[in-house]
Parts: C-alpha cells; sequence; structure tokens
C-alpha cells in the first residue's frame, strides 16, 4: 500500500495519533503536500458518504475531522508561501449555525499563503460579528464566508448582506459545498469560489 493510501485510511478512520506520522513518512516518500491534501479531501468526501448510507454517525465524522485537521497541521508549513507584500486583512469565518471548519481552515492557509493578513472568526458566526471584525481590524480589504450545509445557505446570505449594509464597498467571498455561482450572486457577494485554491485565486483578483 502507498503511504498517501495509509494517509487514506487513516484520515477515513480517524486515527488522529497516527496521521501526523504517515503524513510526514508520504512526504519524505516523495509525495506532494497537494497529492496528499486531495487524498485527505477525498477522504472526507468517503466519509461523507457513509455517514449519509447510515453507516457511520456524527462522532465517526467527528474523529474522521479531527484526524483530517492533524494531518493538514504537517502539511501547513510546507504550503505557506514566502509572501514579502502584504495584500491587506481578510476576516472569514463560518457563518452561523454552521460547526464545519475544515474547509474554511484550508482557504485560510490559502489565502493566507497569498499574502493576506487572516482573522479567524471560527465557527457559528453571527452576521453582526463580521461587521465587528470590519471594524476592529486594521486595513480590512475581504471578508470571506464558510456554509457547508444547506440549512446555513440563508445565514450565509445574511452575513454577506449585513456586511454589505454596513461597508456597502468591503469585498465579500463566499464558498462552501452547497454553494453556487449563481446562490453567491443572489447573496450580493463580489465573489465565489468552489476550492481553497481557487479562493484564493478569486481574493486577489477582487481586491485588486
Ligand atoms: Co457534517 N455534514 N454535519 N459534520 N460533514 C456534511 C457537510 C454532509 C454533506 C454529510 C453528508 O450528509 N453526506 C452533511 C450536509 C448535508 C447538507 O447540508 N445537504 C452534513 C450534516 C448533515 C451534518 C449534521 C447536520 C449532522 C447531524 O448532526 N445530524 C451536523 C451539523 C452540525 C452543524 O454544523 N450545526 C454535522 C456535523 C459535522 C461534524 C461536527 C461531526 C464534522 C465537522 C467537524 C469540523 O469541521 N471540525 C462534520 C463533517 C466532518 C462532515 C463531512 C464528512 C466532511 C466536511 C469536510 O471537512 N470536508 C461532510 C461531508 C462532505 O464534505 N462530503 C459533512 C472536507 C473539506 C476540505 O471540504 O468543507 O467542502 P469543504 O471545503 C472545501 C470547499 O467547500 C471550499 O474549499 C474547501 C477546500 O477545498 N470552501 C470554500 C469551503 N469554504 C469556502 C469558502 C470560500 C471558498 C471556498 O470562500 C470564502
Amino acid at each position: 500500500m502507498s503511504k498517501i493510501d495509509e494517509v487514506k485510511i487513516l484520515v477515513e478512520t480517524g486515527k488522529s495519533k497516527k496521521i501526523a506520522a504517515a503524513v510526514q513518512e508520504a512526504l519524505d516518500a516523495g509525495d506532494k503536500a497537494q497529492d496528499i491534501l486531495d487524498a485527505m479531501i477525498a477522504s472526507m468526501s468517503v466519509v461523507g458518504d457513509k455517514f449519509s448510507a447510515g453507516e457511520i454517525f456524527v462522532p465517526e465524522m467527528l474523529i474522521a475531522a479531527k484526524a483530517m485537521s492533524k494531518g493538514v497541521d504537517v502539511l501547513k508549513p510546507i504550503m505557506a508561501g514566502d509572501v514579502s507584500k502584504s495584500l491587506g486583512t481578510c476576516v472569514m469565518g463560518t457563518v452561523a449555525g454552521d460547526l464545519h471548519d475544515i474547509g474554511k481552515n484550508l482557504v485560510i492557509m490559502m489565502l493566507e499563503s497569498s499574502g493576506f493578513d487572516m482573522v479567524d472568526l471560527g465557527v457559528d458566526v453571527p452576521a453582526a460579528k463580521f461587521v465587528d471584525a470590519v471594524k476592529e481590524n486594521d486595513n480590512v480589504v475581504l471578508v470571506a464566508c464558510s456554509g457547508l450545509l444547506t440549512t446555513t445557505m440563508p445565514a450565509l446570505k445574511e452575513a454577506v448582506q449585513t456586511v454589505k449594509a454596513a461597508f456597502p464597498d468591503m469585498k465579500v467571498i463566499v464558498g462552501g459545498a452547497p454553494v453556487t455561482p449563481e446562490y453567491a450572486a443572489e447573496c450580493g457577494a463580489d465573489g465565489y469560489a468552489p476550492d481553497a485554491g481557487s479562493a484564493a485565486v478569486k481574493a486577489k483578483e477582487i481586491v485588486s
């Protein structure tokens, strides 16, 4: 079995104590950080499918998420870019009612490595907290909102519209598995991206 396949199995089975060593071994074996990350993201889809099929339950999803986060910690320093010029501050959070944070954390990692100073508001962030964060931090040029549940899509819209009502010129980018470009436009967002890599590209484009 390849090292990358071992990593996938450790994520799927939520082995958070073993994952860091396995990710390091995959890197040492010559696997690219991006390929290891893609493999872990694919594992989370397997976990989601098993949950949908009733084969596993919330606790198993939670331990898989913990394992993935530990694996990502090993990749972070490798994937971080060498940025000398700041593009400004971006405040980011997962919207109200939503506790999913892996995708948000990956987007933060990619935006940081593209030159943004990131302020992480965490999960379950009420719309007003995005506005407070824009007021409280210096040189905020972008607000980024993540939403992972179909049931929290209205909260995504509320976050965008609350930020826009307080700061009409503030750029806002949204994303997350259930979000579409059409829904992003309906929210009034300036940008949408399907994944962390393209979020960084889109973020740079809309603030420039
Ligand atoms: Co939840 N969950 N979950 N869950 N969970 C999903 C999302 C689900 C698809 C599983 C399923 O049924 N197949 C489903 C949602 C269905 C739907 O809405 N239609 C679901 C459900 C139902 C639930 C609960 C309601 C379950 C319950 O309690 N009965 C509950 C809700 C809790 C809440 O939030 N209020 C729940 C809870 C949880 C855990 C807490 C146990 C755990 C999260 C732990 C954590 O995040 N720390 C969890 C997990 C792990 C998942 C799955 C398995 C994995 C999510 C993940 O991390 N994916 C997920 C199934 C799946 O994703 N297929 C599932 C990997 C991650 C890298 O992808 O987050 O999509 P993602 O991020 C991507 C893109 O979306 C994008 O870039 C990222 C990187 O490429 N992106 C952006 C994200 N934000 C962006 C922002 C941008 C741009 C791009 O711009 C700003």
